[in-house]
């Protein structure tokens, strides 16, 4: 197997013989079939917009599709091999609607499904390994920043359709995308813009997730969000997709649950709409994905696993873990859509019910969320005026996915080393190192600001561009410095999203991406000064100076 699409990645090159996020060979060859398969797909589905044809349930399968081939989401072969057959068959159907057409050899490939997928699979992934001639090894790099980060833009635009945005621009631009994988004569330089064009699409997918979220459930508002639990029976949610939570809490209303978020759906409860609907959303139990073998082992109700990231259970816990959507895992219970994409949550209900709940009360804590762009902006005038006063001397967002790498600690050590008269802006799951510090406050100003998911970098874009135009100068000479930290697919496109805005100076880690060459990072710290973290005390004195 050859996989290295995440920070995890084994010793810093490619997992070769098992994942180290525990995806075995053969479901990594499944996930490099259905890839290529969706490849194949896409000139057909280029064709078919090109006629006209309405193919907007295809343009969501194939995001659903993408999205279940990324780090920590489906580790189920059974469900990834359904996933190609619909991708081949709904090919095949388009091009009978296609007639006279010649196609590439690409599309007309079929797997033979009689036969061993995997091996199929490793097939197809040698192929597309086996780069020749000029610049090879930096077009391989920048192939691979193209498809991985279209995996995040895959995922954001499948959330923001199940909120009811959409917008034809960005599903084009995935089939587009996709098939310039097919082409072997791209240049490098095309190669390069192609992977900028991935953040400025992406950057639209956040904008349309932003759009259906607050749509639907209001712009977020400072909320305190309880860490301790209450007493009683309790299901917890993970994942991101808030959609799926607004559907749980819908269907356990009335019935004595009290219903918490893990991972990144703690934002969630910044948003009013679903606050004032369903008040059994309590709180927030737990921290960043890594810790959940631990967590959900410990929490005494049914787990719904909405997204990534889904580590391999553990057999004390595994029957009380439900997934949904494109997140799966062998003997895991899933729950099939079954009304507009929701599942029927009975059966974690059931479990729920059947579970002790919490029984013994914990010290009040809390932390607040809700400090996305609307929140910020309507006191952007306390803002301006601390900063022309000298009460703000910077911002530092930190913020990306978390991980289990020791060098994350650098975050922890950072947030703990800004300035008093510094700003923290957070998001993402990398916040659960620091989220819970009191920081304190500046002209009124909370110091530490949870701006939201991974996604609502959406909202930290717009408030670093709504103080560069109050200030009347560009984003790159505000005093503001990005302290990013990655792990999955959604943080490499968030990363281009931000090269395309011409954001420079950004400090990237823990380690940066195995797929990027030395050519291309060159390139990327020359254009745009990004550049690895290197410790607390130095990149703050830098940024600071
Ligand atoms: Fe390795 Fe990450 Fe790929 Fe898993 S997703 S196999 S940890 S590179
Ligand atoms: Fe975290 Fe998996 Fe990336 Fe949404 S949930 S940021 S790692």
């Amino acid at each position: 197997m050859f996989c290295e699409q995440c920070e995890q990645t084994a010793s810093g090159d490619g997992c070769h013989q098992f994942g180290a996020c525990g995806k075995s060979p053969e479901v990594n060859s499944v996930q490099d079939l259905l890839v290529y398969c969706l490849r194949s797909l896409a000139p057909v589905a280029l064709q078919a917009k090109a006629a006209g044809l309405d193919i907007h349930d295809l343009d969501v399968f194939t995001c659903e599709a993408l999205f279940a081939t990324m780090t920590n989401v489906n580790f189920n072969a059974t469900r990834l091999t359904e996933y190609v057959r619909t991708a081949i068959a709904q090919r095949e159907a388009l091009k009978g609607q296609l007639e006279n057409q010649t196609w590439p050899a690409i599309a007309t490939y079929t797997p033979d499904f009689e036969e061993d997928l995997a091996e199929q699979g490793e097939t197809v992934a040698l192929q597309f390994i086996s780069q020749v001639g000029k610049d090879a090894v930096d077009v391989f790099s920048l192939k691979l920043t193209v498809l991985y980060g279209l995996k995040g833009v895959a995922s954001y635009a499948f959330h923001a359709s199940e909120v009811g945005q959409e917008d034809e621009q960005v599903y084009q631009f995935v089939y587009r995308a996709l098939d310039a994988l097919n082409d072997q004569t791209i240049s490098l330089g095309d190669w390069v813009a192609l992977a900028l064009e991935v953040g400025a699409i992406n950057y639209r997918a956040m904008e349309l997730l932003d759009a259906g979220h607050t749509g639907n459930f209001g712009h977020p508002v400072p909320t305190q969000v309880p860490l301790n639990p209450r007493l009683g029976k309790a299901l917890l949610v993970s994942g991101h997709d808030i959609r799926q939570l607004a559907a749980i809490l819908k269907q356990t209303a009335g019935k004595d649950i009290t219903v918490y978020t893990h991972g990144e759906l703690l934002p969630a409860h910044g948003y009013p709409q679903l606050k004032a609907s369903y008040p059994h959303l309590y709180g927030h139990y737990g921290t960043a994905w890594q810790n959940q073998t631990k967590e959900f082992a410990k929490f005494p109700g049914a787990v719904v696993v909405t997204t990534n990231c889904l580590m391999p259970p553990h057999d004390t816990y595994s029957d009380k873990i439900f997934t949904i959507g494109p997140v799966s895992y062998p003997h895991l219970a899933y729950l099939g859509a079954a009304d507009h994409g929701i599942p029927d949550y009975t059966p974690a209900i059931e479990k729920t019910l059947a579970l002790p709940g919490f029984t013994e009360v914990a010290p009040e804590q809390s932390v607040t969320v809700g400090f996305a762009h609307n929140a910020v902006l309507s006191v952007a005038d306390t803002v301006i005026d601390a900063v022309k006063q000298g009460q703000i001397r910077h911002f530092f967002l930190v913020g990306g996915c978390d991980g289990a790498k020791p060098g994350r600690t650098y975050y922890t050590e950072f947030v703990e080393k800004v300035p008093d008269d510094c700003i923290v802006l957070t998001l993402a799951c990398g916040k659960f190192r620091f989220f819970d510090r009191d920081l304190g406050e500046i002209a009124g100003l909370p110091r530490l600001m949870d701006v939201g998911q991974c996604n609502d970098a959406y909202s930290a874009i717009r408030i670093a561009l709504a103080l560069a135009n109050a200030f009347e100068m560009d984003v790159n000479e505000l005093p503001l410095s990005m302290i990013l930290s990655w792990y999955e697919q959604k943080a490499v496109a968030i990363l281009l999203t931000l090269l395309h805005l011409g954001i420079q100076d950004i400090r990237l880690g823990p380690t940066l991406p195995a797929f990027i060459s030395a050519n291309v990072f060159k390139l990327l710290s020359e254009q745009y000064h990004l550049r690895p973290i290197s410790t607390p005390d130095e990149d703050l004195a830098a940024c600071l100076a």
